[in-house]
């Protein structure tokens, strides 16, 4: 009962309490982030009835058309990032160069900069007029320069330096899911009183699954490995629990939450139209990767562990095997063996 009535704030303080040198900062990033999510929670479930909805007419640095609650999510996080005063450098999936902010001074108290965040704003818009859920997706690292506004170098980290990393669905209801290093907790968003309440604490996700997640539509330009794993996963063999059930949204972090619960592997392989895949390695393969091992999971581009990946550019991209241990595993069985 006393679980059931715990407030995302109230979690993240308790985590940052079990380190003494803990100064707050980061507990109260998190709260800014999810302060952030609730309004564009509140901006999505509104969608359909005002009129937000529709073309921009700009396209992001991907040459993607931009819809206008992106652009809402985007100025939203940015905006509150900037306010709260703890961290040197804002890079979001929707603008072309990192942000670097100054540090600043509250109430006559100077503010230590000392994180960077990343954030997908809303992932899956290409889904919003249909009513499918939709996400952010955010990341932390602490900056690597000493002082002033932040640098590429703090803006460019393997995801084995995120400290913290978590997304917010907007479905059914709005979840928030978050990892400091120290397991997965989600949150349940509360419109009535306003705050993300603790539903699962440490989630595990299964070890072995019977779901795949993937853009079937691409399957003539996969590689014979990607080809082999899902033509044999597929099959019937009981013992081995094939053939695997089929569920792709097209909407990562929903297709993503779904595995975390119930198991399941997601896939984005690189093919041969595009050779390095379709999703981006900082805003949104390294926060799930780094949830998803938190979680027992684990995250792959085929070759190696994603969080091992040494970034040479904020908006690039990776093949994404991300979910339940033992399928990511057979995955990338299957990719060693088409050499
Ligand atoms: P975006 O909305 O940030 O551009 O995200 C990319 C989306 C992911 O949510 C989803 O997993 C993927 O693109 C789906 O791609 P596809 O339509 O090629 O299957
Ligand atoms: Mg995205």
């Amino acid at each position: 009962m006393v679980n059931k009535f715990k407030t995302f704030y109230r979690h993240i303080i308790e985590e940052e309490r079990k380190y003494p040198e803990a100064t707050g900062q980061l507990s109260d990033l998190l709260a800014d982030i999810a302060l952030a999510c609730k309004v564009i929670s509140l901006e999505v479930n509104r969608a359909g009835l005002i009129d937000i909805l529709g073309f921009t007419g700009e396209e992001n640095i991907q040459g993607e058309q931009v819809k206008k609650l992106d652009v809402f999510a985007n100025d939203i996080l940015t905006h509150v990032m900037k306010q709260g005063g703890h961290i040197c450098a804002v890079c979001s999936e929707e603008e072309e160069n990192f942000i670097p902010i100054e540090e600043q001074f509250t109430d006559n108290k100077f503010m230590s900069n000392k994180y960077v965040c990343h954030f997908d704003p809303l992932d899956g818009s290409s889904n919003i007029e249909a009513n499918v859920s939709i996400g952010t997706i955010f990341s932390v690292y602490k900056r690597i320069s000493k002082s002033g506004p932040g640098s590429l170098e703090d803006c460019l980290q393997r995801g084995v330096s995120q400290v913290a990393a978590g997304y917010v669905i907007y479905g059914s209801s709005s979840m928030l899911a978050y990892t400091t290093g120290n397991g997965v907790h989600l949150f349940t968003l509360d419109p009535s009183v306003g705050e993300f309440l603790l539903s699962n604490e440490n989630i595990k996700i299964p070890k072995k699954s019977k779901i795949y997640s993937v853009n079937e539509g691409n399957q003539s330009k996969w590689s014979k490995g990607i080809n082999n794993f899902v033509s044999y996963i597929k099959q019937n063999d009981k013992d081995s629990g094939r053939p695997y059930s089929s569920r792709y949204i097209g909407s990562l972090v929903a297709d993503f939450h779904r595995n975390l619960l119930y198991g399941g592997v997601f896939l984005y392989p690189a093919d041969s139209k595009n050779t390095s895949g379709k999703l981006r390695l900082m805003y949104e393969a390294n926060p799930l990767s780094f949830i998803v091992e938190q979680a027992g999971g684990r995250s792959s581009d085929g070759k190696q562990r994603i969080l091992e990946v040494t970034p040479e550019n904020l908006h690039q991209r990776t093949p994404l095997f991300i979910g339940s241990e033992d399928d990511v595993k057979l995955i990338e069985k299957f990719l060693s063996e088409e050499k």
